[in-house]
């Protein structure tokens, strides 16, 4: 005779987090006497934030991300390897793989003609990594991220790119500016009413992967931006994140880019960790 065994599936990391998290809220709702009226309040919060496409991962990224990111990544960075940084709401899969020359955005894209370059390293030997993807996105010249501007056309600012034989890339890209998230949102109001901004300093996100290599997700970010040290997103540009931009305005240069006005250029290097570290 077969007996039906009663089965519990319970995952455990599950059982233990979720617990946690309520003992949090419980917690909180005391030590802060929350009232039923305040509690609604928060439920209809929660309720229009799942409403709206992107405002659950945005509140998610902007106020829990780097916490998560320092956890999942503590052991990729003490390998010297560059720094990890939130993959943030606005990465989509499937950006087209490009053919060099690489270069993001239409002909006439609005803001400033800029040259990304760099080098994909061993973390461990500094050799060169030839033939790792890089898969890159950011806000086009006018602070705005393709999929939610109905005037760029699908994956304007992004794409895949390979790193030639020597380990090297490089791209043609406009300067990303300042992000702004959505402030008629739920994220955006609470901001307001903690009297805190909505801006992100203007960076550019890159996933590198490469086999035998772990990935690595991270953001770029530019000297001298007026929200560096002041991102909504706390503690996200870390120190060795930060690039320069150097302006070329000189004829020559100007006539060897093909291009009829002055151009920017910035450097990075990446340094992927070993999958077997
Ligand atoms: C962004 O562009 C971003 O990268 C993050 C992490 C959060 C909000 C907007
Ligand atoms: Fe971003």
């Amino acid at each position: 005779m077969v007996t039906e065994e009663k089965v519990t599936l319970t995952n455990e990391r599950v059982k233990v987090i979720f617990g946690d998290l309520l003992d949090s809220l419980r917690q909180l709702i005391i030590k802060d006497r929350i009232t039923e009226s305040e509690y609604r309040a928060l439920i209809e919060f929660v309720s229009e934030m799942g409403r709206l496409e992107y405002e659950v991962p945005l509140w998610f990224d902007v106020f829990l991300g780097v916490t998560v990111d320092n956890v999942t990544y503590d052991h990729y960075n003490q390998m010297a390897g560059t720094p990890s940084n939130i993959l943030g709401p606005f990465y989509l899969e499937g950006a087209p793989v490009r053919s060099p020359p690489y270069r993001l955005g239409r002909d006439n894209e609005p803001g400033d003609v800029l040259f990304v370059s760099g080098s994909v390293l061993d973390a461990k030997t500094g050799a060169p990594i030839p033939g790792a993807l890089l898969d890159i996105w950011q806000t086009s010249g006018n602070g705005l991220y393709d999929h939610l501007d109905p005037d760029q056309p699908d994956f304007n600012m992004r794409g895949k790119f390979l790193t030639d034989q020597e380990g090297r890339f490089e791209f043609r890209t406009v300067i990303p500016q300042p992000y702004e998230i959505p402030k008629d949102g739920p994220t955006g109001r609470l901001l307001a009413m903690l009297g805190h901004h909505a801006w992100r300093p203007k960076h550019i996100h890159f996933k590198i992967s490469r086999d035998s290599y772990l990935p690595l997700t991270t953001q770029v970010y530019f000297e001298g931006d007026p929200w560096l040290h002041d991102d909504l997103v706390e503690g996200a540009p870390k120190p060795e994140l930060v690039t320069r931009l150097e302006k070329h305005d000189s004829h020559k240069e100007i006539e060897s880019k093909g291009l009829d006005r002055p151009f920017f250029t910035a450097r990075f290097d990446f340094r992927l960790v070993p999958a077997t570290s």
